[in-house]
């Protein structure tokens, strides 16, 4: 059951696609001191939830903020990220969901100050509160994505293994990425375009000295079954003379700031003007400009910078070099050289900046901070929304860095720059469910690490893991130690985890979109499902569908690792497609081995998962080579469509034993 909470008289967030009518009378579970609430938790309540955030499943025991930030420091200290995901399960004494239905920045303080306390404290007192009782877990996810709205399904080929890098300058570079790829024989779907093929960054343009026939070499992969997938950022060049500048200036299409004039920041492009997506007419205008890079044959997207992020204001920076100016002035002791440091670290992404300008939300004029959140989310809304009335009947890959609760309806989202640590893989496991419970289910993160060199031992352990994860992408920053992974002396251990991601497919097709049509989770924490204590604790295993147990591999050096297994189950340990073995273990603790090209995962008792033969890319998966693998006489439910249309229902279910 859900009750709405309304307080105040909230900004519309388009979070919800449900209407509920408000619950008079007083907030079940929680007090309210101001504009805080409050709730006592009991010694064994978990608190899972909040999504995009650091830290595990149980988010006890840390503070976090909903504020939505370009940090590629992710550490264990960080209070934000780049989405907000306003949604908490609290189980133990009690058990409820709820749902904090908010624009603007908001903190939740989870037995940090008081290791018994949870308070929430938005920003003002403007917000709705949804509470969701339900018989477990399960059921209340469920019931929050019923409100929220069905989850974004992504084509078939966004399934299959994708290769990008901050840094492929040119066709060439592509060619010879795609070329490494097919002469090694490892799978790849997808090259990923970073901001090098725009000119000057410029948003829907295209390099034409580096790419100097963008939609004959969009041909020429696709017919090696390579699909490319260019980058969009938020910021939008201010340059005469560029089409998209010069119209959305003319029809005030652009964020403004105090005086009426269109609001200028700095990012890569240099000086840009951040287009209005919350306003619903710059926001058609917006999404319409894809169509430039659709008709190029192009058929996905990754939105960037979108919280947005912004380098510097005009503003900041005179007065930062003004202070800088002076203190060279002076004879600079200690306390003026951090001054100094201050006046240049403060420009980026600073809190106040977010004050100086304006959104028109139909007609409204709403100061930016007021609805931080929701930036991100609408600039992917937007791309979507167009993409329906573009092409119709085809589903076209997007996922967005910037989100807030309500986006997966229109895309999925990748987790941000993380970096080449074990610790970030643990932190990939964990997001991944955390993500998955506020509908986020397409979604990975930059698999190997994005900032900082990889090492050979991390990027295969990381494969190992994101092998199950619907975007498998491996990504890395601009200067960092190269990662493709025919670069590393591991090659063949890479290539035949890719092959069992290939083999994988048709599963893990099926349990997204049996997940999207159902409102479910793909990926589960042990919890969910066993209630006993350990399974409650367990922080590093997760459940794929009903098939699946994943206990990954995540410390360097490791030769395995301690499992909990609540009931019985398969234990598979799996070099390559036909070199594996696998042991019925009992229920309890068990330490299994695994070396670092062996891939571990269990199979829950009597099921059994579906496996094809490994293919050079989706489109030439055979499904006529499917087998199941598991329990003996164990059956599956397999979901299975074209992969492209929309034709999406239930009825594409079938048994097969
Ligand atoms: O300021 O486009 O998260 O994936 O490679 C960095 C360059 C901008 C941030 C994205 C990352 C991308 C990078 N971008």
């Amino acid at each position: 059951m859900i009750k709405k909470y309304t307080f105040g008289n909230p900004i519309e967030t388009n979070a919800t696609v449900i209407d509920i009518s408000e619950t008079k009378g007083t907030l079940e579970f929680f007090e309210r001191d101001n504009n805080t609430f409050i709730l006592r938790l009991a010694e064994n309540d978990i608190v899972y939830g909040l999504g995009q955030q650091v830290r595990g499943l149980n988010k006890r025991g840390w503070k976090y903020a909903s504020n939505n930030l370009d940090n590629p420091n992710h550490e264990e200290d960080t209070l934000s990220l780049y989405g907000t995901h306003n949604f908490i399960i609290i189980s133990g004494d009690s058990l409820f969901g709820a749902f904090f239905d908010y624009a603007g920045i908001i903190t939740f303080d989870i037995g940090y100050t008081h290791r018994n306390l949870l308070t929430v404290t938005p920003d003002d007192d403007n917000l709705d509160v949804y509470i969701i009782t339900g018989e477990n877990e399960t059921d209340i996810v469920r019931q929050f994505r019923n409100l929220t709205g069905r989850s974004y399904a992504a084509p078939k080929w966004a399934f299959g293994y994708g290769q990008s890098r901050w840094g492929y300058k040119n066709a060439d570079d592509v060619r010879a990425v795609a070329e490494s790829y097919r002469n090694n024989n490892i799978p790849i779907d997808s090259i990923y375009l970073d901001i090098d093929y725009m000119e000057r960054y410029k948003d829907f343009t295209v390099d034409n000295d580096a790419f100097p026939d963008f939609s004959g070499l969009t041909a020429e992969m696709k017919k090696q079954g390579i699909r490319l997938v260019p980058i969009i950022d938020a910021g939008v060049k201010i340059e005469d003379g560029y089409d998209v500048y010069e119209e959305g200036v003319k029809q005030n299409y652009f964020c403004k700031d105090a005086d009426g004039n269109d609001f200028v920041a700095a990012v890569w492009p240099g000086r840009v003007h951040f287009p209005d997506v919350l306003n619903s007419d710059a926001r058609k205008w917006f999404g319409e400009k894809y169509d430039f890079l659709i008709k190029q044959g192009i058929e996905g997207f990754w939105n960037d910078m979108n919280e947005p992020a912004i380098f510097y204001t005009e503003k900041r920076l005179e007065s930062s070099i003004e202070k800088i100016n002076e203190l060279a002035k002076t004879n600079m002791g200690i306390n003026e050289y951090f001054e100094l440091k201050d006046a240049v670290n403060s420009l980026a992404n600073n809190p106040d900046d977010y004050k100086l300008f304006y959104h028109n939300i139909d007609g409204k004029k709403v100061r930016h901070d007021k609805v931080h959140n929701l930036f991100g989310f609408n600039m992917t809304r937007a791309a979507s929304e167009a993409f329906d009335k573009i092409c119709p009947n085809k589903r076209i890959l997007m996922f967005s860095r910037s989100s807030c609760a309500g986006m997966h309806r229109y895309g999925g989202m990748w987790q941000g720059d993380n970096k080449s640590w074990w610790s970030h893989l643990l932190m990939n496991i964990q997001m991944t469910c955390n993500l998955n419970m506020v509908g986020f289910l397409y979604t990975g993160a930059d698999m190997g690490g994005f900032g900082c060199d990889t090492t050979e031992d991390l990027m295969l352990r990381w494969l190992q893991f994101s092998l199950f994860t619907p975007l498998m992408r491996n990504h890395s920053a601009l200067g960092t130690r190269e990662q493709e992974v025919y670069r590393f002396d591991n090659m063949e251990s890479c290539r035949k985890m890719i092959e069992i991601r290939y083999a994988l497919i048709p599963y893990l097709y099926s349990e997204y979109m049996k997940a999207v049509l159902n409102d479910d989770m793909m990926f589960r924490p042990l919890g969910f499902e066993f209630h006993d204590k350990f399974s409650r604790n367990t922080e590093d295993q997760l459940l794929l569908g009903n098939e699946i147990m994943l206990a990954p591999v995540y410390t360097q050096n490791a030769e395995g690792r301690y499992v909990w297994l609540p009931e019985e189950m398969m234990f598979v340990r799996m070099r390559s497609l036909n070199d594996y073995e696998t042991e019925i273990l009992p229920s309890g603790h068990h330490y299994i081995s695994a070396k670092l090209d062996e891939l571990v995962f269990f199979i829950r008792r009597n099921k059994a998962i579906p496996l094809c033969s490994a293919a050079r890319c989706t489109d030439e998966i055979d499904m006529s080579t499917l087998h199941l693998f598991g329990y003996e006489n164990s059956s599956y439910e397999l979901y299975d469509d074209d992969g492209i249309s929309k034709n999406i229902s239930r009825e594409n279910i079938s048994t097969i034993i």
